[in-house]
């Protein structure tokens, strides 16, 4: 039986590890066809860095254990790339890429672009002259953000207080699927909304434990953050870490892109 289970799971592995490698080789073909413009800036808001505390000594066993980062200054989209943006982005490449269909319910122009693989999110970032944020970044950004809404010192807050103010899952937020990118502003951070909730984020860094991250230059999977519509809180604060292969694509994933302050 054990054997039975490792041969499945090599084959499990293998079959990932080609998924991946196929959207890796279909990502590099697509971004030569694609032009890279200079970074506009409009919609983006400044964090100045410094030192924070990343990770969760009360949380799940990934969080652990609570360390120091010290970031560089970074810009972040305000808003998640909504069906708009990215449809034009699609449509200005020459030749066009694919078309993209998120299905009836979320593909809305202002609505956040959705089913988009990790590959589809740092190619349009990059194509932008931006670049994917990294962990450190959002979770930076997520601790901003409950210092301002806790009113007080403690950057942890728990999302279960705000229903009214993310898009979790449940009808006090008023959306039954993804809200338009720009709601929820009064939960946003230097103007920067949706970074709980609305879908889930994919980030730059390749998925290991915190213990591991520095040594590793690759991995199996990306860092997703921020929870989803369909998540109840628990799965929305702020040092949760979801993690999935970088080839896959859901109605809960989406992304938006950074900027190095220093990029001009
Ligand atoms: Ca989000």
């Amino acid at each position: 039986m054990i054997r039975k289970i490792t041969v499945l799971s090599f084959a499990l592995l293998l079959s990932s590890l080609s998924g991946n490698a196929q959207a890796e080789t279909a990502f590099n073909e697509a971004m030569q066809r694609v032009k890279t413009m200079n970074a506009d800036q409009t919609n983006m808001a400044i964090f100045h860095g410094g030192k924070g505390t990343m990770g969760n000594n009360t949380g799940e066993k990934d969080e652990m254990p609570e360390h120091q980062v010290d970031l560089k200054p970074f810009f972040l989209d305000m808003y998640e790339v909504s069906n708009r943006e990215y449809n034009e982005y699609l449509a200005s490449a020459a030749p066009p890429l694919p078309e993209h269909n998120s299905g009836e319910n979320m593909n809305a122009p202002e609505q956040p672009v959705v089913k988009v693989n990790w590959y589809d999110a740092d190619g349009y970032c990059r194509a932008k002259g931006k670049r994917l944020p990294t962990e450190a970044e959002f979770e930076f950004a997520l601790k901003e953000l409950g210092k301002e809404l806790s009113n007080h010192d403690d950057p942890y807050i728990n999302p279960d207080d705000y229903p009214q103010l993310f898009n979790f899952f449940g009808k006090k937020d008023k959306f039954t699927y993804t809200a338009p990118t720009t709601e929820f502003s009064d939960s946003s951070i230097n103007g920067v909304a949706n970074l709980l909730g609305n879908v889930w984020e994919w980030t730059s860094d390749w998925y290991a434990p915190y213990q591991q991250k520095q040594r590793i230059s690759g991995g199996e999977y990306k860092v997703l953050r921020g929870g989803s519509w369909v998540n109840t809180p628990s799965k929305n604060y702020q040092t949760f870490r979801s993690y999935n292969r970088p080839h896959s694509k859901t109605e809960f994933y989406g992304f938006r892109c950074a900027l190095d302050s220093a990029a001009q």
